[in-house]
This record gives C-alpha cells, sequence and structure tokens, in this order.
C-alpha cells in the first residue's frame, strides 16, 4: 500500500518538472527575443527595421522627426526670482543684477519678471517701481505680481508657458 503511494508522488513531480522545463524555455525564448529587439524601432506591420531609436531618449518620434515639449510655470511680473511671491528678495536680487554683482544672472523667464515697466530694458526704473509696489503704493502696480508672461518662443497654456522643440534624427 505505502509503495503504491509512493510511486503515485513520484509520477506526479514528474509532471511538474516537465512543466517547468517547458515554462524555463519559453522564458528563455522570450528573454532572446527581446535582446534581439532592444533598440530597434518596429514598424505598424510588426517588421523591425535596422536603426536605433532616431531620438534623444527625452524626445518622441513625430512626423519623421524628434518632438519635445517644454513646459514651465508662466512668469509673474515682479517675481524676479520665480518663487511665486513679490517680496524684498526680489528686489535685492534685481538691484544686485544691475550692480552686476558675480553670480547674479537673470535667464529669459527672470528678465521678463525684471522689466517691470516693458521698455525691454532692465534698469533703475524697474527697480524703483518694484519699490514703490512694496512700499504699498498701489499707483505704482503695473501688474506686478497680477500678470502672467511666457517669454519668446513661448506659448501661454493656462497659468504655464510652452515650448516646441523640433530636431532632426540623430
Ligand atoms: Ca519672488
Ligand atoms: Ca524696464
Amino acid at each position: 500500500m505505502n509503495n503504491t503511494k509512493k510511486i503515485k508522488i513520484n509520477k506526479i513531480g514528474d509532471k511538474h518538472k516537465k512543466i517547468i522545463l517547458v515554462l524555463v524555455i519559453i522564458e528563455i525564448i522570450i528573454i532572446i527575443s527581446l535582446l534581439a529587439t532592444g533598440g530597434k524601432l518596429t514598424n505598424l506591420s510588426g517588421n523591425s527595421v535596422t536603426h536605433d531609436y532616431p531620438c534623444d531618449e527625452d524626445y518622441t518620434f513625430e512626423d519623421n522627426k524628434c518632438v519635445k515639449v517644454v513646459e514651465k510655470n508662466a512668469v509673474l511680473l515682479g517675481d524676479i526670482d520665480k518663487n511665486g511671491i513679490i517680496n524684498v528678495s526680489d528686489r535685492i536680487y534685481l538691484s544686485r543684477y544691475i550692480d552686476k554683482w558675480q553670480g547674479y544672472t537673470l535667464d529669459e523667464f527672470s528678465k521678463v519678471a525684471a522689466d517691470i515697466n516693458k521698455d525691454n530694458k532692465i534698469d533703475e526704473s524697474d527697480i524703483n517701481l518694484l519699490n514703490n509696489y512694496l512700499s504699498d503704493n498701489k499707483e505704482a502696480n503695473l501688474g506686478i505680481g497680477k500678470d502672467r508672461f511666457c517669454p519668446k518662443n513661448y506659448n501661454m497654456d493656462g497659468t504655464y508657458c510652452k515650448q516646441t522643440i523640433v530636431k532632426d534624427l540623430k
């Protein structure tokens, strides 16, 4: 009686071994096929084409070009350090930039934020307007802390600025 039981158990064990072996073989085939197609483009009909992915990682492949959409918060007029509020730090930064302190630079967004009277120059008159605003002189408020802008080459989309960068294939 005991012997019969043993044999049965062994038979079931062999079956499992075969199933596991088949699964391992299938897995190996899948891994090999993935390695073989890695880094390649596959067209709609499922055929592999010969070149590597033609765009840098952060670009998508559209209409035979590499396309990337850059999105940033729109500039708040007067928010020179771009932290979302207008305060004395913005004025300090602006005056140091105008006085050419080392390390005080403005990027394309900050330059829009700093030109408070919108005359395409960043100078003392912008500091004066910011000073007036900070000392609660509402007459000097030309949209400081309210108007939002996008730099050139960006499109306004709600409170965001978007820029679409298109590059040729690598
Ligand atoms: Ca600020
Ligand atoms: Ca100005």
